[in-house]
């Protein structure tokens, strides 16, 4: 279970996923939160680069001791992120992003959200995981090769003549990841949050285009199952995707 959040804020760092690793090592509790204003180094998934330009975005890190999890369930504490993120952005300020599984949060079709989870075994066994959340708040403009699929909090509230505030939606991020989490954690799959989970699902019932490595195809998203893995009907085929596996694109733009 998850209880007590506590926080930590710094300037500038390298990527605060790597700042919780440090302090995971060093014997931190569970359910420490480094944010930081800006990042040097902000990763994405498979050595991509996740931009956090100065003060603009949130970068916001928690270090987990789950007990006994199996190395299977880690992949789906990314998929609970991000319904967290999804139901922080509507409760603060109205802002209906759908999940393009496994970690974006999208809303007008543009990218508002990425999480990296990342973790270290000791022993054969999980010695701590960390859920890296980057969030774009007061961002209006994005480097070129992002431009096209990217938003903010900001431009999102645009029309409403609203601002999003980063310390309050960071604490409102963990309040609700702290919420799923903890049903999350009592079986160790999604069988308590599934349902929601597919009412936010991008693409949900819609054609996308698979890709792997070394294979791409189209396919019908159907849904999740119950360790938060994307099921695909292909001509007639259930498929079921893994988490970090393949990239899901719509077949029309970025979603
Ligand atoms: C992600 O990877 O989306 C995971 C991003 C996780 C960032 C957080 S910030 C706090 C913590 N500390 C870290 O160092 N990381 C975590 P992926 O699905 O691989 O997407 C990466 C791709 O998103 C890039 O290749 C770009 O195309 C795009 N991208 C990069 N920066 C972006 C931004 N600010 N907004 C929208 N898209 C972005």
């Amino acid at each position: 279970m998850l209880n007590q959040i506590t926080y930590e804020y710094y300037d500038t760092v390298d990527s605060t996923n790597d700042r919780i690793k440090d302090r995971a090592r060093q014997n931190a509790d569970g359910g420490l939160v480094i944010s930081a204003g800006t990042q040097t180094a902000g990763k994405g998934r498979i050595g991509r680069k996740w931009e956090s330009p100065s003060h603009d975005s949130i970068s916001t890190s928690m270090l987990l001791r789950p007990e006994e999890i199996s190395l299977d369930a880690i992949p789906t504490i990314t998929v609970v992120a991000a319904m967290a993120v999804r139901d922080a952005l509507s409760r603060l300020y109205g802002l209906d992003g759908q999940i393009k599984w496994p970690n974006d949060i999208v809303l007008d079709g543009k990218k508002i959200c990425g999480i990296l989870t990342e973790m270290e075994l000791k022993e054969g066994k999980v010695w701590y995981v960390v859920v890296g959340i980057g969030v774009n708040v007061h961002n209006r403009q994005f480097p070129e090769d992002i431009a096209f699929k990217a938003t903010s909090v900001d431009l999102q509230l645009e029309s409403v003549g609203k601002q999003g505030h980063r310390g309050e939606l960071t604490k409102a991020i963990w309040e609700s990841f702290k919420k799923y989490y903890n049903i999350f954690i009592q079986t160790q799959d999604m069988s308590g949050l599934k349902e929601e989970y597919e009412s936010h699902l991008a693409n949900c019932g819609q054609r996308v285009r698979i890709e792997a490595q070394d294979n791409s195809y189209e396919a019908t998203a159907m849904g999740i199952n119950n360790r938060g893995e994307l099921i695909v009907d292909a001509d007639g085929e259930e498929r079921i995707i893994r988490t970090g596996e393949v990239s899901v694109r719509g077949i029309y733009g970025y979603v």
